[in-house]
């Protein structure tokens, strides 16, 4: 016995545009009934769309970043004998009434009808806390909603509970009773807790002003750098790379390329030197677990690299850098960036990363503090490469000089690890020959 089933956004309270964050199913998938399915998103709120229907997933008919409303069509389920049972459920009377003896079609047979059970509730966690820059799985809680609800009646950030005791990591109510308890025990600050807040001032007091709402990106982009300034115990450390034969060695590489040819900037090898340092100091691929007890380290290396857009700050990620190319990683970044400017980057597209480069080379500068996109545990800044007088034992010689720039968290990094880290990125840069090594 074999039907279709359809599931469609249900009521979420007469809001007309939801956002689709993103969606945790493809066609071939075997999905439980209520199992979570996608997580859609308005200004207010955060859902987890449950499925209305046990079975295999035939079709998914959204995708992260579409706009959908009540009703709006989400997938087609095949649902066999046993879960049949589970639809019915959620039918109505009339829409349950199948032979339990009809085989399950194959892809070629002419599907059956399809029926569209009662949409289940969408669960409603909000507001959400989910921030733009989610490089990883620990930032994007697996809680119910009414889990997320209870957490925050606690005035517990839940994404501070990397791993829960339910299926598949999700987080239980015992998860969160035993982060309170720790957080009473070993009074850890939450975050933000009796930090008192900057006055408010009327400033029409003082000469005509303007108020301009500020962008989605820049909300939520200042929501997560607050909590990880109030959080982390940052260091930034400072150096100078010299940088003229490899500037010299760019230079006559794009003297190669023809002009429709991506260009190569001196990012690509700063990503490549970076990469080369990870690998020799692991605890850099690395995140601390929310109880502080232990360091995750990662076999991937991920890069994000913050994009300055009209809309503010993004950061996409470039996947297993440590196979690619300088010249595909020059591709890369620019398709990213590109679509990063036009505001078509995917949630998918920000996530996984293992540290962060923030370049603001392109503009000026000579060194800056950048702010780790925690959980990873440090963050590259890089500002504009100068010629300077450099001391070669004998005389002054024009150098080109690079500045770098790294804040690492310091209960994962200590000073010297920081100092060494950098020193094996500036040899590197220095004599790029040593990549091949
Ligand atoms: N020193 C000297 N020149 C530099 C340089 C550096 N460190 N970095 C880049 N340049 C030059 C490039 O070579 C390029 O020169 P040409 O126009 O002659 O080719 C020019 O500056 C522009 O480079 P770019 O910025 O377009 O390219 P990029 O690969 O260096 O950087 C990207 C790409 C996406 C990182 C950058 O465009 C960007 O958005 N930077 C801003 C990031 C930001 O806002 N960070 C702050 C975050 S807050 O922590």
């Amino acid at each position: 016995m074999a039907d279709l089933i359809e599931i469609k956004v249900p009521d979420v309270g007469g809001v007309a545009s939801i956002d689709v964050v993103e969606v945790l199913i493809k066609p071939g998938d075997t999905v439980a009934l209520e199992q979570i399915i996608a997580t859609l998103e308005t200004d207010k709120a955060s859902m987890d769309l449950p499925a209305s229907a046990g079975g295999i997933i035939q079709q998914v008919h959204i995708k992260p970043g579409d706009k959908v409303g009540e009703g709006s069509l989400v997938a087609t389920v095949l649902v066999n004998g046993a879960d049949t049972a589970q639809v019915a459920a959620t039918l109505k009377p009339e829409e349950s009434t199948q032979s339990p003896t009809t085989p399950a079609p194959t892809i070629q047979e002419q599907p059956a009808p399809v029926k569209t059970p009662e949409p289940a509730k969408a669960a409603i966690a909000s507001p959400t806390s989910t921030p733009v820059i989610d490089h990883s799985a620990s930032v994007t809680a697996h809680a119910s909603p009414s889990i997320r609800l209870f957490a925050r009646e606690l005035g517990v950030d839940i994404t501070k509970i990397t791993a829960g005791n339910g299926r598949k990591g999700r987080i239980l109510k015992q998860d969160v009773q035993s982060h309170v308890k720790r957080i009473i025990s070993e009074g850890l600050p939450q975050g933000g807790a009796g930090i008192p807040s900057i006055p408010t001032v009327d400033f029409s007091q003082f000469g005509e002003i303007e108020t301009q709402k500020l962008s989605k990106i820049k909300r939520l982009t200042g929501q997560n750098l607050s909590r990880v300034w109030l959080n982390l115990p940052m260091v930034t450390y400072h150096e100078e790379a010299d940088i003229t034969e490899m500037e010299a060695f760019r230079v006559a590489l794009n003297a190669e390329k023809t002009k429709d040819e991506v260009k190569i900037t001196g990012l690509m090898f700063i990503i490549k030197a970076l990469v080369a340092a990870m690998k020799q100091f692991p605890s850099f691929n690395a995140s601390l677990s929310s109880d502080g007890e232990n360091l995750v380290l990662k076999k991937y290396v991920n890069i994000g690299i913050a994009v300055d857009t009209p809309n503010g700050l993004v950061v996409p990620v470039l996947r297993n850098v440590d196979s690619k190319s300088v010249n595909q990683l020059a591709i890369e970044l620019a398709e990213k960036s590109d679509k990063a400017r036009q505001g078509k980057l995917m949630p998918n597209e920000m996530q996984g990363g293992c540290l962060t480069i923030s370049s603001l080379g392109g503009i000026g500068g000579t060194a800056f503090t950048p702010i780790v996109n925690a959980p990873e545990v440090a963050i590259l800044g890089v500002t504009r490469a100068k010629m300077q007088p450099v001391w070669n034992g004998k005389e002054f010689i024009p150098r080109l000089m690079l500045p770098l720039d790294l804040t690492y968290d310091h209960r994962v990094i200590d000073g010297a690890e920081g100092a060494r880290f950098m020193t094996h990125i500036k040899q590197n840069l220095s004599d790029i020959r040593r990549l091949l090594l």
